[in-house]
C-alpha cells in the first residue's frame, strides 16, 4: 500500500499530542492535530514535524483549531476532554466530557463522514456510547481504546513477576475500563503457557489488583494528569491495524449486541480490527466466576451511562 492515509487526532493534550508524535514516527499517515486552544495544536505539530528531520520521517503533521484541515480522514481519534486528577474516579468526569466529546465528534464527522472513530476520552465506555449515539455510525466504525492499555499493564507486571520478556507475555482483559475490569489469568500466557501454571494464585490476585488500579497508580504519582505514553501507543496500534488492514485481534471497547450475554452497551472484548474497523468480536467461554465479574463490570458501565444526559 503506497498511498498515505489521513488520521485526525482531536485534542492536543498529552494523549493527543503523543498519539500524533507516535503516528508521525510511523510515517504511513498524514496527521491533523486539532484543539480549541489557539496555538497549542499548531505549535506541537511544528515541533513534531521538525523532529522528523532528526529521526527520519516526513513532516506531515498539521495543527489547527479548525476542522477544515481534517476533511476526508480515514480515522478520527477522540482524545479531547479533561483528564483525571488525584482522587477523581473516571466516572466523575462524565458530565464534563460528554459535552466535549459530543461537540468534537459532531464537528469531526461533519468533515469525515466515512471515518472510523477511535474514542480515548474517559470514562471510556460511556464516551464511546456518546460518540456512537452522536454519529449514528454502524458499530464497526466507533471503537474505544482501553483494553490494549489495560492488558499492557497486566503484561508488564507479569513480565516483571517472572523475569521474562514482555514480548512473550500475552494478557487478556475484558470488561469496562474501570476498577471492575476483568483480567483473565486463564487466557493470559507466557509463550503459550497459561500464567496460572507459573504464578501462585495470591500473586496473580495481587497483579490483577495492580492492573485494575494501574491508571490511578500513575495519576497518584503525576498529581496533575494521567498516563499518556502507553495510552498513545495503544491508540496507534489500533489505528495501524485499521489503516493497514492488519486483522489484528486486540482488546477494544465495542458496542455489544448479545456477545458475552451483553447488549446495548460498550464493553471491552477481543476485536478483530481491519480496514472496515471492527470486523469481528471473538467470543470465548467464560467460567461462572468470570461471567459474574464481567456482569459486574458491565453494570458499572451502565451506572456511568445513567449519568449521561445527551
Ligand atoms: C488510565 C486512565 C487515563 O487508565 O484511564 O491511565
Amino acid at each position: 500500500m503506497s498511498q498515505r492515509r489521513k488520521v485526525t487526532v482531536v485534542g492536543a493534550g498529552n494523549v493527543g499530542a503523543t498519539c500524533a508524535q507516535v503516528l508521525a514516527t510511523r510515517d504511513y499517515a498524514d496527521v491533523v492535530l486539532v484543539d480549541i486552544k489557539e496555538g497549542l495544536p499548531e505549535g506541537k505539530a511544528l515541533d513534531i514535524d521538525q523532529m522528523g528531520a532528526v529521526l527520519g520521517y516526513e513532516p506531515n503533521v498539521v495543527g489547527s483549531t479548525s476542522y477544515d484541515a481534517t476533511a476526508g480522514s480515514d480515522v478520527v481519534v477522540i482524545t479531547a476532554g479533561l483528564p483525571r486528577s488525584p482522587g477523581m474516579s473516571r466516572d466523575d468526569l462524565v458530565t464534563t466530557n460528554e459535552n466535549i466529546v459530543g461537540a468534537v465528534t459532531r464537528a469531526a464527522v461533519a468533515e469525515s463522514p466515512d471515518a472510523i472513530v477511535v474514542v480515548v476520552t474517559n470514562p471510556l465506555d460511556a464516551m464511546c456510547h456518546v460518540t456512537f449515539d452522536t454519529t449514528q455510525f454502524p458499530r464497526q466504525r466507533v471503537i474505544g481504546m482501553a483494553g490494549i492499555l489495560d492488558s499492557a499493564r497486566f503484561r508488564t507486571f507479569l513480565a516483571w513477576e517472572l523475569g521474562v520478556s514482555v514480548r512473550d507475555v500475552t494478557g487478556f482483559v475484558l470488561g469496562g475500563h474501570g476498577d471492575t475490569m476483568v483480567p483473565l489469568p486463564r487466557y493470559s500466557t507466557v509463550a503459550g503457557i497459561p500464567i496460572t501454571e507459573l504464578i501462585s494464585k495470591e500473586r496473580i490476585d495481587a497483579i490483577v489488583d495492580r492492573t485494575r488500579n494501574g491508571g490511578a497508580e500513575i495519576v497518584s504519582f503525576l498529581k496533575t494528569g494521567s498516563a499518556y505514553y502507553a495510552p498513545s501507543a495503544a491508540v496507534v496500534q489500533m489505528v495501524a491495524a485499521i489503516v493497514r488492514d492488519k486483522k489484528r485481534v486486540l482488546p477494544c471497547a465495542a458496542w455489544l449486541e448479545g456477545e458475552y450475554g451483553l447488549s446495548g452497551i460498550y464493553c471491552g472484548v477481543p476485536c478483530k480490527l481491519g480496514r472496515k474497523g471492527l470486523e469481528q468480536i471473538l467470543e470465548v467461554k467464560l467460567s461462572a466466576e468470570e461471567r459474574t465479574a464481567l456482569k459486574k463490570s458491565a453494570d458499572a458501565v451502565k451506572e456511568t451511562m445513567a449519568a449521561v444526559k445527551l
